[in-house]
């Protein structure tokens, strides 16, 4: 049987609405229903990929574009001089959806080390 897919599969065939900050051919970025920072925006490659850790070399030329649209998104949301990039990568370090994304977080004072 096949994998259900992903709700940011979803998404990205339209069966679920998002609220779209930047879309190229290759990546989406699109608001985090529970933010957690005033900017709070996920970007996605379109071709699913499950995680940073199932990513391989083929890969990298559209994680390269991910993390361009990341900071295309933090200059869009006017927080470019301080905001951060997160992708959980496997369940026990928070992932919850099992295509890849990159938080990007902004819009406040964001402390360090994240939990
Ligand atoms: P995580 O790194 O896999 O835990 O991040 C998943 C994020 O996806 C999390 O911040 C959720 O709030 C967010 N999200 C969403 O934006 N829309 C959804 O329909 C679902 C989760 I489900």
């Amino acid at each position: 049987m096949a994998d259900e897919p992903t709700i940011f599969q979803k998404i990205l065939d339209g069966e679920i609405p998002a609220d779209v900050v930047l879309e190229n051919d290759d990546c989406l970025a699109f608001r985090d229903v529970n933010p957690q920072a005033p900017v709070h925006v996920l970007v996605i490659p379109k071709r699913p990929i499950v995680s940073l850790h199932t990513a391989t070399d083929a890969d990298v030329e559209l994680l390269g574009k991910c993390l361009r649209m990341c900071d295309a998104v933090a200059e869009k949301e006017g927080c470019q001089e301080a905001y951060r990039v997160i992708a959980n990568s496997g369940a026990g370090a928070g992932q919850s959806v099992f295509h890849l994304h990159f938080h990007v977080m902004g819009g406040r004072e964001l402390s360090w080390p994240p939990g």
